[in-house]
């Protein structure tokens, strides 16, 4: 059997923020010491971790000097360098600082609109710097609890005019960055803009240079609007627009739990593992997630392989699903071929239109088969409970 230990072929990265998160929620302090980036990174590389990501500010605090930063920067690209962790991802914070706290690409105040612009055009420089090649925009502040002050429609398009400046810089800057949108439902605002996939890609074509824009989805997110994840990332590979994806897990219904990928629900991350390896998504896998607060140090690395551990274990799952004869023989009755209708309507001509009108269907036979679901979903859940 493999031993399920991750290398940095399997392109697994985590954040900054995520390993490093302290525990602290509404209602509770930090629950473990805030750690040093470069003593992240060495961690992550010690687990077969890929890559790290970061916000700006899990590394360069909000009001660090150039000196400062710049110090920050080169300490942590020794560390990058000496345990062989790579950057793929760079974002901004534009959530935390109050500054931000009725919206930063939407926020009524124009001067913190051109905040905004101006803190990430630096956030992208020092991603750049880093080697990051996407750029994820999470837009977590971007929403109302209030919609008295009348500017739904208004905040659709300063965000826009945002994401057009923000492409615009990153070309002229050679940067050729990919820009992703994380949409996410509620949480911290009552109501986030753009809040699920399919908004984000009907935004997206709106923009100037749709083509320098996709997605990175997160599980959780998706799952709090009560919507499958595998179906969005689905949507997404099909528009060619999954840049990014964001691995968690999540209860429906409940605050941005984060939870370790799996940890909930193994089927749906099962399902989305088949989608990701059969697809051909070749970008990192990351994990925005952390360890529960309960946890200590060893949990957080406990968490951080576990996340890694399940996705490879899931891998191996789809491979015997695919070799699998007894699924693969229902799969296959799953799917009826019919080579005349089939020829009639893959493309429209009047003949072929003329011919599908003419056609008798056997209606009662078609509203009688029974499809096999029931099986194929048993064998697929002893499958994965490790008893076939
Ligand atoms: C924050 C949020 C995540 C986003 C991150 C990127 S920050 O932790 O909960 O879903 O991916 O800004
Ligand atoms: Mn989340
Ligand atoms: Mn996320």
């Amino acid at each position: 059997m493999a031993d399920f230990t991750p290398t940095p072929a399997d392109r697994f990265t985590f954040g900054l923020w995520t390993v490093g998160n302290t525990g602290r929620d509404p209602f509770g302090e930090a629950t473990r010491p805030v750690r040093k980036a470069p003593y992240l990174v060495e961690k992550l590389a010690a687990l077969g971790a890929y890559g790290v990501n970061l916000h700006d500010n899990d590394l360069v605090p909000i009001d660090a000097t150039a000196a400062q930063r710049d110090a920050l920067v080169r300490e942590f690209q020794q560390a990058l360098s000496d345990h062989g962790l790579v950057v793929p991802m760079a974002t901004t914070n534009l959530f935390s600082d109050p500054a931000f706290k009725d919206g930063a690409f939407t926020s009524a105040d124009a001067r913190v609109r051109a905040y905004a612009l101006q803190k990430t055009m630096h956030a992208m420089d020092l991603g750049a710097e880093l080697g990051a090649d996407t750029y994820v925009l999470w837009g977590g502040r971007e929403g109302t609890e209030v919609d008295a002050g009348g500017k739904l429609l208004d905040a659709l398009g300063w965000f826009r005019d945002s994401l057009n400046y923000l492409a615009a810089y990153s070309e002229s800057q050679g940067y050729g960055y990919r820009f992703a949108l994380e949409p996410k439902p509620n949480e911290p605002r009552a109501d986030i803009f753009l809040p699920t996939v399919g908004s984000a890609l009907g935004f997206i074509a709106t923009l100037d240079r749709p083509e320098l824009f996709g997605l990175n989805p997160e599980f959780a997110h998706e799952t709090m609007a009560g919507l499958s994840f595998p179906h969005a990332v689905a949507q997404a590979i099909d528009a060619g627009k999954l840049f990014h994806i964001d691995l968690n897990d999540q209860k429906m219904g409940r605050f941005d739990q984060d939870l370790r990928f799996g940890a909930e629900n193994p089927k749906g991350a099962f399902f989305l593992v088949k989608l990701l390896e059969e697809s051909g998504y070749a970008g990192p896998k990351h994990f925005d997630a952390h360890a529960l607060r309960t946890e200590d140090e060893a949990g957080v690395w406990a968490f951080a392989r576990g996340c890694m551990r399940t996705y490879l274990i899931l891998r191996d799952k789809v491979q015997r699903f695919g070799q699998d004869a007894e699924i693969q023989a229902a799969l296959a009755a799953y799917r009826v071929q019919d080579a005349e209708l089939e020829a009639l309507t893959g493309t429209f001509t009047p003949a072929n239109a003329g011919a599908l009108k003419a056609h008798a269907f056997d209606r009662a036979a078609l509203g009688t088969r029974g499809p096999g679901l029931e099986a194929l979903d048993q064998l697929t859940m002893e499958l994965l409970l490790g008893v076939r």
